[in-house]
């Protein structure tokens, strides 16, 4: 019989079962950052003016698959995968009703994703990755994308049954750091998540099968955004899992406080949903009081961002400090530089500093009159979601592929990594910078090649979208590598075991209240913001609803 003691050390390795099951997410991660990376590159050239794509493929065709896979597909899967390996290491193994259920989340996920790929290489569903009505897409479409949202809350629920199984059997304790964020994770996004379900079921799905003719337009962007914010948490938190839990073991330090790590959590819980409004602030039909609560919202979500940069700079500067390192800066030198596994996420945290400097930016209701719809949000969203959050994951990577795979990452890879990620912040700097700059000379998003009839405007963004196509293929050199780096860890890598590493709470750290582990307080102040922030303009939106759409193909 084994004791709890050697049961709490079996928890050190996530177990083979559970680790079949996050590679399988993992896989279809990274096949979809292959498609999704090259429709990329074709798109950068197609805007450059210098080429033209062949056999009659649309920029919109291509545009679709590339924010589809890469901000859909590529981010749900590697998240859920690495969250049940993370549940099944702090958590304990998953037990055979919950990886079924897993496993089942995960089909129903990728039945949902073949349908609406399908649709888009069919020429379908050129909708882009919003869905935004009344563009039109084929019904399948929009069924494929209601799959993968069903098939996420099943793959949720089997973590969220680990979590309580844990907690059922440690009454009083805190839960593993790890598990707790999972949790939070997955409740924001079942939470929010249910507004796009919405939209889907009632007003997409009957709308494109011809059942009802007209779309309430407003409604649905509302719905949308509802779940479009948090949608980017979602991506984010994972990646505060690695930067909280992870990177302080990596470097050898501690984690600065298990409280602080947890109230930063919940507040993202609490402001990440009721704000969806900072992208419809140009949009009619919305009263600017609204508009204002909701930008209010949002700069309170910036808030546990900062309480990370605070974090993460403490637990640097201790270790730091720790190794010998003195002066203001000294200890800076002292951190591991050369293990891809700590450079590689720090890039994309050192990203994170400009990037969230001009969300915050998107976020003021003046300013965002002048970056709305231009190219400037794209350059956001790639320095937020394809910088920092994936530099963290790709980072993660390197030591979850070898712990899954019973494998470890040689010197040569460790090197070409860091090297990897050096192009990418290359390539990105490049892109990013040029869409920021020409955003701000007023280059639309969104938009395929054109010289808007010669406009003398349009021909000062040129110079600017050929900096982006340079950009853009040097960051395709960079999916390369890491696929050349992910395949080796995947399959030819030399055997041996890798380490998940799992930091512990510091000593100097105040206890964690288990008042910030009560989900009945945290829950209802959640759904008491939702309520007061949504509930009076969506009744006014309905009560006062325009005629709705007929619905648009322009593909
Ligand atoms: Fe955003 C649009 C506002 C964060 C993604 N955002 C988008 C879109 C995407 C996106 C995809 O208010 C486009 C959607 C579309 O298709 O239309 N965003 C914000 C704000 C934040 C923010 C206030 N966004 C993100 C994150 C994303 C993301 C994170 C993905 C992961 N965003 C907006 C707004 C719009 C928008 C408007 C709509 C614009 C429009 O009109 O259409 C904040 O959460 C940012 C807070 C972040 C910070 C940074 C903290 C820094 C840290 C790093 C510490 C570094 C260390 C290393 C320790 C305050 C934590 C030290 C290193 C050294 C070298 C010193």
């Amino acid at each position: 019989m084994t004791t709890i003691k050697e049961k709490a050390k079996d928890f050190t390795k996530v177990d083979r079962r559970d680790g079949k099951l996050a590679l399988a997410h993992i896989y279809v991660a990274f096949i979809a950052l292959f498609i999704g990376g090259l429709c990329g590159l074709l798109q950068v050239l197609v805007r450059s003016g210098k080429f033209t794509l062949p056999w009659g493929i649309g920029y919109y065709q291509i545009l679709t698959v590339h924010g589809v896979l890469l901000g859909l597909i590529l981010t749900t899967y590697f998240i859920l995968g690495f969250q049940i390996a993370a549940m099944s290491r702090t958590s304990g193994t998953f037990t055979d009703k919950q990886r079924l259920l897993g496993w089942i989340g995960f089909w129903v996920m990728t039945t949902g994703t073949v349908a609406a790929a399908t649709m888009v290489l069919l020429n379908e569903a050129s909708v882009l990755y919003t869905f935004y009505a009344p563009l039109q897409a084929h019904w399948i479409f929009y069924v494929g994308m209601a799959l993968v949202v069903v098939g996420s809350w099943i793959v949720g629920i089997a973590q969220i049954m680990k979590y309580n199984e844990w907690r059922k059997a440690h009454p009083g304790e805190s839960s593993p750091l790890l598990s707790f964020m999972v949790v939070v994770n997955m409740a924001m996004w079942i939470i929010c998540s249910l507004g796009v379900a919405v939209e889907v079921v009632f007003q997409l799905i009957p709308w494109s099968l011809g059942w009802v003719d007209k779309v309430d337009v407003l409604l649905s962007r509302t719905l949308f955004w509802y779940f479009g914010h948090p949608l980017v948490y979602f991506w984010l938190l994972p990646a505060y899992m690695v930067w909280y839990v992870v990177i302080p073991k990596i470097i050898g330090g501690k984690i600065f406080s298990d409280a602080l790590a947890r109230l930063s959590f919940m507040l993202f819980l609490l402001f990440s949903i009721p704000v969806g409004f900072h992208h419809q602030l140009t949009e009619p039909g919305i009263e600017s009081f609204w508009k204002f609560l909701q930008v209010i919202l949002t700069m309170m979500v910036v808030i546990p961002s900062l309480l990370t940069a605070f974090s993460m700079f403490a637990t640097f500067e201790l270790r730091g400090r720790q190794l010998g390192g003195k002066g203001l800066f000294g200890w800076v030198k002292k951190l591991p530089w050369q293990d891809a596994r700590f450079t590689v996420p720090f890039i994309g945290m050192a990203a994170f500093i400009p990037a969230g400097a001009g969300g915050i930016i998107n976020a003021s209701h003046q300013m965002n009159q002048l970056i709305h719809n231009t190219i400037w949000v794209t350059g956001h969203f790639h320095l937020t979601v394809a910088t920092t959050v994936v530099l963290t994951f790709f980072g993660a990577s390197y030591w979850l592929l070898p712990h899954l795979t019973g494998r470890v990452l040689t010197k040569q890879m460790n090197k070409l990594a860091i090297i990897q990620a050096i192009v990418w912040t290359v390539g990105m700097s490049i892109m990013s910078g040029a869409m920021h700059i020409v955003g701000l000379m007023g280059a639309p998003r969104r938009s395929d090649f054109s010289t808007y009839g010669g406009a003398e405007q349009a021909t000062d963004w040129i110079p600017y979208q050929i900096a982006q196509a340079v950009g853009g293929t040097i960051l395709f050199v960079g999916i390369i590598l890491i696929l050349y780096i992910v395949v080796n860890l995947l399959f030819f890598a030399p055997k041996g075991e890798t380490e998940f590493p799992v930091g512990e709470v510091s000593e100097n750290a105040e206890k964690t209240p288990m008042w910030l582990e009560n989900w009945k307080i945290w829950l209802t102040i959640c759904i008491a913001l939702i309520l007061f922030a949504y509930t009076v303009p969506v009744i006014d939106m309905i009560q006062n609803a325009p005629p709705g759409s007929k619905g648009y193909k322009f593909w």
